[in-house]
């Protein structure tokens, strides 16, 4: 198939785009380097040493396996790099990974924030006029996340739900409360989209995906050339990786207040396999499909424990602190979502284990001198006046 991979140079990009390629697809990817040039803007850096640009990881790839990707540089909020990038690859599935990933990020100031939500719905608007008038048989599996709803107090549905009013019922989409100006700009997506299926005949599988951790996919371990990046800063590095590069260098865990909110995780290779899964089944013409991506679930605090205990296990001492706030969010709240839709369609979960901790330790320890123990306290705080 011909899989055209948005953010090709990102954390879940470029692995993606080694593993379809490996299963024998033909792959183009495109990135400006946005996130790259947004960790130089703060002075933060990937602890692995990524390769500097597409041309050279593309050309790493070449050598290791013999397959070739292609690779467009440039801005997808520029309507002439998408035409371009969507006439030179004839896709046949999109997987768009291509935004500003950052919560805290889009919560630093106006700047950011307005930054943040006209990249991400431009470019996508930009995608979803491509498919219309380039290649409307294409299937989108675009990158949502598990934040559009928020954590509300009733069970959260894959996508859509059943509502009984005033004698009257529909399936309407799950109502979304999201907790940043980042999240928010994945809700602006959603309804897009919805809206290009329903009225051009667009086929689209959003993918509300839960935080992601891991270091390693089958692809990365074949060459060091090939890694990809891993950010344990406080703006860009996730919940778990952080704890996990924060035990290996001694740094108390970050756990933001009382440490009781509950979100979806899964492994980077689960990621992987879910992207393969939505492509490999597409949606139909004109349908909206939403599934939510993640494996388990956990609260911040068990997370916390849990590194711990595996750092006891690798001899490691582990400090638990906890922190003012630096958000706006619920720290004791009912959190139960459904995700059951990339089950059925095959995925097999790599739950996280204390084995898996030691192994993402050994991993982390191998580049542990390019930590920049500076970027891990959080300094951006979500209420006005408080930063
Ligand atoms: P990432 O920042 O590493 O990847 C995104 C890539 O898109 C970057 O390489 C960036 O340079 C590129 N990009 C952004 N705007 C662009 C533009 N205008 N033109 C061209 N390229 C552009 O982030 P990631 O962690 O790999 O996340 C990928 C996607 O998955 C994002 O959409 C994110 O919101 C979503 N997601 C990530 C997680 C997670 O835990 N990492 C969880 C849920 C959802
Ligand atoms: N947290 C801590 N300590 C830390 C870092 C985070 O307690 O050092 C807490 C946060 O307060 C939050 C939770 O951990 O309650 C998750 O925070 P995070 O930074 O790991 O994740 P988040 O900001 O939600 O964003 C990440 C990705 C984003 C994706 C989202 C999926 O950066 O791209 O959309 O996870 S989800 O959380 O399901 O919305």
């Amino acid at each position: 198939m011909r899989v055209l991979i948005l953010g090709g140079d990102g954390y879940l990009g470029w692995p993606t785009a080694m593993r379809f390629s490996r299963l024998g697809h033909e792959v183009h990817v495109v990135d400006n380097y946005l996130r790259r040039r947004a960790h130089a803007e703060r002075g933060s850096d990937s602890l692995t040493p990524i390769l500097p640009d597409l041309p050279s990881r593309v050309a790493a790839w070449r050598e290791v396996t013999g397959l070739e990707i292609a690779y467009t540089e440039g801005d997808l909020t520029d309507w002439s790099v998408v035409e371009r990038a969507f006439r030179a690859s004839r896709p046949e599935a999109i997987v768009h990974y291509g935004e500003m990933p950052s919560a805290p990020y889009s919560m630093i100031d106006r700047d950011h924030a307005v930054f943040t939500q006209t990249n991400n719905v431009v470019n996508t608007l930009n995608v979803l006029f491509a498919m219309r008038d380039l290649a409307p048989d294409a299937h989108l599996v675009k990158l949502g996340t598990m934040g559009e709803y928020g954590t509300p107090n009733i069970d959260i549905e894959e996508g859509f739900i059943e509502i009984h009013h005033k004698g009257r019922s529909d399936v309407l989409p799950f109502p979304k409360v999201p907790g940043s100006i980042y999240h928010l700009s994945k809700v602006h997506d959603s309804h897009n989209i919805h809206f290009a299926c329903r009225v051009w005949g667009l086929r689209a599988t959003d993918l509300n995906q839960g935080v992601v951790y891991g270091i390693e996919t089958e692809e990365t371990a074949l060459d060091e050339r090939l890694c990809t990046r891993f950010d344990y800063d406080e703006v860009f590095g996730t919940a778990l990786n952080r704890f996990c590069l924060q035990a290996v260098i001694g740094h108390p865990l970050t756990v933001y207040g009382r440490g009781g909110q509950t979100r979806g995780y899964l492994n980077i290779v689960d990621t992987l396999r879910c992207v393969e899964l939505a492509v490999t089944h597409p949606a139909e013409p004109g349908e909206y499909r939403v599934f939510n991506q993640f494996t388990e679930q956990f609260s911040i605090l068990e997370l916390a424990e849990l590194v711990q205990r595996a750092g006891k296990e690798h001899g490691l001492d582990v400090e638990v602190r906890h922190l003012e706030n630096p958000r706006v969010e619920a720290e004791e709240h009912y959190y139960h979502a459904a995700h059951t839709k990339l089950l059925d369609l095959g995925l097999e979960p790599h739950l996280l284990s204390e084995t898996l901790l030691g192994s993402m330790f050994a991993a982390i320890e191998r580049y542990r001198d390019r930590a920049i123990p500076e970027h891990i306290e959080p300094r951006i705080r979500w209420r006005p006046g408080a930063g």
